[in-house]
Formats: C-alpha cells, structure tokens, sequence
C-alpha cells in the first residue's frame, strides 16, 4: 500500500504533469478505479453500472459491480457493489466481473453480466435500480464462444429485445419478453464480422453499445487495440446491415482501452467511457486500474456524431443543483482527492442474548488524511445558512473546514470533531456556520494528522 502522503505528493505532480487542475471533473469518480461504464437513464436519475478494477490490478483483477447515481451530471453518488461473481453459483468468485449493461422493462432491471474465458454471460433481475440483484436461471444466458463478452442490449419498438456482444466479432441473439431466455440462434453479425483478406472498415474490437435515436439504430464499440478509441456504425434496423460512420474519439495512446456507454438526459446526450489518469498518477507502468469518463455528444442533423478530442479535464457542465437542506450523502462527490468509500455495518449493542443483529449497513467517505477534500458542486442556498449538521464516527478527531467555491476560497464554518475509536458509532455534530445565499460549489477540507474519521451525511439548516 502506498502511503497517503506520498500518494497526495505524486497525485498533485500527476495533476500538473496530465494537465488537470484542480477544478477538474475528468474522471468523475475518484475513490476507486471504475471502467466499462453502462449509463441507464431511468425516471429522473442518471444509474451509472460499472465494472470495478481492484486497487492493487496489474492486469485485469475485477470482482464486482458498482453503481454510482446523478441527476445533475457533476456531483455522483456512490451505491458501492450491486452485484458480483459471487450471485453467480456456476462461476470462478475470484475474477472475471467485465463489461456489465443493464437495463429496465416492465419495471423489473436486468443485468446482463460477462465473465471471459469461455464462462459465459449470465443475467441477474431486481425490482430496483439500486439491487438486490439476483440469477434466475443458475446458468450462463448465453454460452457460445471464446467472443463471448461485453453485452449490450436493445428492446426494439415492436418489443423485441436483442443482446449484442463480442471480442473481436460482433454477435447478437433475440430475447424473449421475460428478458432472461434466448429466442433463435446466435448470429454472428454478418457486416462487422472479420473476413481474412478482406477490408475491415469498422475496426471493431469489442465494447458494443446498441441503441435508437430519431428513427435511426446506432452501434458504438471500442475500436481496434490497442490503443482503442470509440467507433460507430448506423443502420436501419436493429440488426444493421451496419454502415461504419467515423470516431467518436480517436485512440489515444494515454487510454489503452476505451468503452463507450452513451445516453441521453435532460436534453443532451453523453458518452462515457475511460482513462487511466488515477492509476498513472502513482504509478507510471501500465496496470489495469482504470477511471471512468464522460463527454458531451453533439449529433448532427442528419443523425451522424461529431467527434470529440480525448477526454478534457474538465468534463460537463453542471445541469441542476444540489439541495442543501435534505441529508446529501458524503460519498456524493464531484471531486475528491486522497479518499475513498467503504460499506460500514452497525452493529445492535447491549443485546443480552448476544444476536449480533445487525442495525445498518452505511456506505461512507473513509480513508481520511489531513488535507484530503471532496467537492461538491452547484449547492443551491437560496434559503441561507445558519448551522451544518455532519454525521461522523470518530477515530482520531479533527476538523472539517467548508470553503466555498475554490478548495481554498472563504471559510463558511469549521466542524470540531472530537473522540477517540468511535468504530462503527455514528453520531450527528451541529456547528454553526455564516449565512450564505446563491449556488456555490462546497469544500469539505478535512485537518488534523490521520485516519481522522467517518463521514456519513450532511445537512445545511436555515435557522
Ligand atoms: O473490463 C474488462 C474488459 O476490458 C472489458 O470487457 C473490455 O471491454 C475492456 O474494457
């Protein structure tokens, strides 16, 4: 493990040397190395599926699933694992969570999830966005060749629902309405498949991304490695025939791997996909320990996508606000530096029959040095300030100070945390803070020596 401070030194030198600031936003979730992004859009809310590269990956060391959620594109609130190798009974626990998608009908979510070396996918159904997701059928969805990883899914306006996928052919099978059998044979898709001695305009790798727009069937995918940029093609039905149609994002020999997940929300559009800034900021060899990006889409008229230069810094523009006044997650972060997330469970005390039942679990901003900070963005105090109320577990106290606008820009208030050892024991501290109105971005600056404390939620009051 690298220690903290060294890891702030080189994450700052990392900053300058890759061009980012600290207003930065690219790559938007900095507490764990996140890749193959798989956006869902669903009633207001942005669900952001992703695979999770384990901190210590030199090559592909990927166990579970994480979720992350936004309605506003900047700040992302972070769900931790929603599904992992172990709700598969038939699969090796131990590695091979990839490229999941997932995807809603009749209320129900389906995750179609990829494990290589000929394992399969599988699929796994909740009645929620948010999990528990579980395997309904004990065995691979789809079992047909070593292609056989990064699904991607389509439910056609007639209702039928297809599955894409495939390295380094595309593939695609029909599935019925209950979303987890296959109707039909596998097809291999005869206008990306690679012919030998025969041209190959797509320069398709893998990473299919399936959807419709105006009238129009779209297939993004990571083009040829390495390095891999973003391609796509266009047709007229689900199935193509497909016309290659350019590059959403060239390749880039910063990206080793690129993987597009494209959506539209509130108006616009976005691709996401990744970089390997984090992992090269302590460490330059290339290893597997990737972070997860998004640009802003540009389609032209006539249906065809504008590129766009390499992943910028500073990502998209905020598109709503962040309400002060109701309980915010502290793992709702635009950015962060030095910190990271962990799933902490409670514990019921004083139980004379010893039951060890279990209050809570609470997902929390751990890992948490002098110095270290987290931003949010565009925090609406159109009802003023008058006191901020954390809720915190303490291990060995410290303070927080809130800036606004800038990680240095003026104090609103500081919060005292005092006690020792709290483990698991949450409690709630109400510091006054200067009055403020109009939206701002917020600081959370956390001092003291280290491993300070917990940080669970907070909540601004008026009066
Ligand atoms: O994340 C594991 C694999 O790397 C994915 O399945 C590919 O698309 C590539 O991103």
């Amino acid at each position: 493990m690298i220690k903290k401070t060294v890891l702030k030194y080189t994450l700052n030198i990392g900053l300058m040397l890759t061009g980012l600031s600290l207003s930065a936003q690219n790559p938007i979730i900095q507490t764990k190395f996140t890749a193959d992004p798989a956006p869902m859009v669903y009633k207001d809310t942005v669900f952001l599926y992703t695979s999770h590269d384990e901190n210590d990956a030199f090559g592909f060391k990927m166990k579970d699933w994480l979720l992350y959620t936004s309605t506003d594109m900047v700040n992302w609130t972070d769900h931790g694992v929603v599904a992992s190798l172990k709700d598969f009974k038939w699969t090796d626990p131990e590695n091979g969570a990839w490229a999941p998608q997932v995807i809603e009908r009749d209320g129900k979510f389906y995750m179609y999830c990829p494990m290589p070396g000929q394992r399969g996918i599988g699929v796994l159904v909740a009645d929620s966005p948010y999990g528990p997701f579980k395997d309904p059928i004990g065995k691979p969805l789809v079992k047909n060749s070593s292609d056989d990883i990064d699904p991607t899914v389509l439910i056609n306006d007639d209702g039928q629902a297809y599955l894409y996928w495939g390295n380094p052919n595309l593939w695609y099978v029909k599935l019925n309405k209950d979303m987890i059998s296959v109707d039909g044979p596998v097809v291999k898709d005869p206008s990306i498949a690679k012919v030998k001695g025969s041209p190959d305009p797509f320069h398709y790798q893998e990473g299919p991304w399936a959807w419709k727009r105006n009238g129009n069937y779209y297939m993004a995918y990571a083009s040829t490695c390495c390095p891999e940029g973003i391609g796509y093609a266009m047709g007229k039905s689900a199935t193509g025939p497909w016309e290659y149609k350019g590059m959403i994002m060239d390749s880039d020999k910063r990206s080793n791997g690129n993987h597009p997940g494209i959506i539209d929300y509130k108006g616009k559009s976005y691709v996401f996909g990744f970089n390997y800034n984090l992992g090269k900021q302590t460490i330059s060899k290339h290893y597997e320990r990737r972070s997860i990006c998004v640009s802003e889409l540009t389609y032209n008229a006539d249906g065809t996508i504008q590129k766009l230069p390499f992943w910028n810094p500073e990502g998209v523009k905020r598109i709503a606000t962040l309400n002060p006044y109701e309980k915010v997650e502290a793992e709702t972060i635009a950015y962060s530096e030095g910190l990271k997330t962990e799933k902490m469970t409670e514990w019921e005390r004083n139980n004379p029959y010893d039951t060890g039942k279990k209050i809570t679990d609470r997902l929390v901003v751990s890992s948490i040095n002098n110095g270290d900070y987290l931003k949010v963005q565009g925090v609406d105090f159109s009802k003023g300030t008058k006191f901020l109320e954390v809720s915190i577990a303490s291990m060995n106290g410290g303070s927080i100070e809130i800036h606004t606008d800038a990680v240095d820009g003026p104090i609103l208030g500081t919060v005292q945390v005092t006690g020792k050892a709290e483990g698991d024991l949450f409690k709630t501290i109400k510091s006054p803070v200067k009055n403020i109105k109009g939206v701002h971005d917020l600081y959370f600056v956390f001092k003291g020596s280290k491993d300070l404390f917990y940080f669970d939620w907070w909540k601004f009051s008026a009066s």
